[in-house]
């Protein structure tokens, strides 16, 4: 089948070519129809077909302009083409101007608008390859777009032999819509290995993604070590048990854990993601969703404990105390490890779901709100979030946090992750704050794909591929000059019903490829039906790759 198939794939292209060229003269805007046999996902913001093909052999070169930038990719561009094909793709610095026949060239050029901060321009000529941008981010992208231009099998891991290597003849010239483009795992409700998020941050780079949040503290268990508190991880990352499959109100009698990452495993993850042109933003949770902290240092909590990593999923009512300047100094303390280890601009601190009970009944988060003439506990939150705030402004990066940061007034340098629905979004951007938009509407990855018992068990909800296609990531109705505050949109794969690697990739693919294209492409340019076509061919690149992604069902 795969040795057939690019064959198959070859054949069309070229049947397309004769009928853009040979009968409407080839318009872009031919081109870009719908029976575009151009397969890229997400699709490029323009793009034309010229006739022929550029043939990758033994013989190819891969030349660069001597800038780091560009040696760079042509390195990344090398090893991503090399297993596969069998060919050494020697990489050469250019020596002049003109272009080698039988070469892919790499340069780096002004930065102008068509280009932007992450665009790039693809020219595929019989004779040669050219990717030119004005950023190290653009190449790699114009890279990512040469790789799906051939045939699947060069997602292989090793040598495929019988594939006629050829890219068809395009001009691309494609920069994103959103600056942020993200996709979240939560490695505290079940923990993935490095090796997995190694995989899924490469997953991301083929799809531009850029952004992966890794939720990395919850109730259920802390996943990070910090060195000046090293009981976070002794007790917090096990767990007694967990919920039980198929039952989620009786526990498993399983013991979990401890499962943790270390500092040195951390840092080589950022290295890595980066290298892909992914940033990871570190969520640590707080004030809530902070009981697997707690279980470790119960003095501060409000009560004192003494507490259990949570076994349930749901909310938990004990959360930090924020009447506390220990309790303050010590998320702040656990901050400062987050920073060292994550170039990350954003920090994400959660911020969602931190039920008042005990603050009320706390003598020093009441004294807290007397003394600083707060309204009420939820004025107290936003209090905690304002320290927190200027403590992660003080070290050069930018506060994020759920939408609940809303409540009792937003911290002055803060953005909101808007989850429950889009108005905390839009509050947030009208008061000239950045947004990210997650709505449970049209990002929550955890939610069943399909309705029936065909699915796997999952947290509940519908989230159809189709619905998450038609998101459109700005609020209808947000005044034009609020619109550049909306960051772009993210996917949040929850874990609390994914337990192996193999569930979040079901969970997320095929919905991570509609998502991409949602904060990608021009909102003109897209098209479900389109999608789907080059999703038939996306997925046999999936196939190679062997990511379990949920299959097309005639209604999805
Ligand atoms: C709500 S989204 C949560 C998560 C859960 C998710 C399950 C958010 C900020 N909080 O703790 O995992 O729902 O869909």
């Amino acid at each position: 089948m795969n040795d057939l198939f690019p064959a198959r794939e070859l054949l069309s292209v070229l049947l397309f070519a004769w009928l853009c060229f040979d009968q409407s003269g080839g318009s872009p805007a031919q081109a870009a129809s719908p029976s575009n046999p151009v397969m890229v996902i997400p699709k490029p913001a323009n793009l034309s077909l010229r006739p022929g093909s550029f043939a990758l052999t033994r013989q190819t070169t891969i030349r660069h302009d001597g800038t780091p930038t560009a040696f760079d990719t042509a390195l990344y561009l090398a090893e991503a083409l090399r297993p596969a094909t069998g060919f050494p793709l020697r990489v050469v610095r250019l020596k002049d101007g003109a272009l080698p026949a039988g070469g892919i060239v790499l340069k780096q050029v002004a930065r102008d608008a068509e280009l932007g901060d992450e665009g790039y321009r693809l020219s595929v000529t019989p004779r040669n390859v050219a990717i030119s941008a004005a950023s190290s981010t653009g190449l790699f992208y114009g890279a990512q777009t040469l790789r799906q231009l051939l045939p699947a099998a060069v997602f292989a891991a090793s040598k495929q032999s019988g594939v006629g290597w050829s890219i068809p003849a395009v001009e691309i010239t494609d920069q994103p819509r959103c600056a942020w483009r993200g996709s979240l795992l939560d490695v505290a409700r079940h923990f993935l290995p490095v090796e997995f998020l190694k995989k899924y941050i490469d997953l991301l780079a083929l799809h531009k993604m850029n952004r992966l949040q890794l939720h990395l503290t919850d109730d259920q268990g802390w996943r990070l070590e910090i060195k000046k508190y090293p009981r976070l991880t002794q007790i917090g990352a096990f767990r007694k048990e967990s919920p039980k499959k198929g039952d989620r109100k009786a526990g498993d009698g399983t013991p979990y854990g401890p499962f943790f990452y270390t500092q040195a495993q951390m840092r080589e993850l950022a290295a890595y993601a980066q290298a892909r042109h992914v940033t990871i933003v570190p969520e640590i949770e707080m004030p809530g969703h902070f009981l697997a902290a707690l279980s470790a240092h119960p003095e501060f909590s409000c009560a004192g404990g003494p507490f259990e990593v949570r076994t349930r999923w749901g909310v938990e009512p004990n959360i930090l105390c924020a009447g506390n300047d220990a309790a303050i100094a010590f998320a702040q303390d656990v901050l400062s490890e987050v920073i060292e280890l994550f170039p990350s601009r954003f920090i994400h601190i959660g911020g969602d779901e931190a039920p008042k009970d005990r603050w009320k009944q706390c003598a020093k988060c009441q004294a807290r709100i007397n003394a600083e003439g707060l309204k009420d506990e939820h004025e107290l939150q936003s209090y905690f979030v304002r320290r927190i705030d200027k403590f992660i402004a003080s070290r050069g990066r930018r506060l994020i946090g759920w939408d609940e940061i809303l409540e009792g007034g937003l911290a002055p340098g803060a953005t909101v992750m808007s989850w429950r629905g889009i108005d905390g979004g839009i509050a947030a951007a009208k008061a000239g704050h950045d947004v990210v938009m997650s709505p449970t509407s049209h990002c929550y990855f955890d939610y069943a794909q399909a309705k029936g018992p065909g699915e796997p068990e999952n947290i509940g909800g519908f989230l159809p591929l189709s619905t998450v296609y038609a998101y459109e990531p700005t609020p209808p109705g947000l005044p034009v000059d609020k619109r550049q505050h909306i960051l772009g949109a993210q996917g949040n794969v929850w874990g609390e019903y994914l337990w192996t690697p193999a569930d979040v990739e079901y969970f997320a693919y095929p919905r991570v490829a509609a998502l991409a294209e949602v904060v990608w492409t021009p909102a003109e340019a897209k098209s479900y039906d389109d999608f789907l076509a080059r999703l038939a061919v996306h997925l046999r690149r999936l196939d190679v790759l062997r990511v379990n992604y949920r299959k097309l069902t005639a209604k999805p």
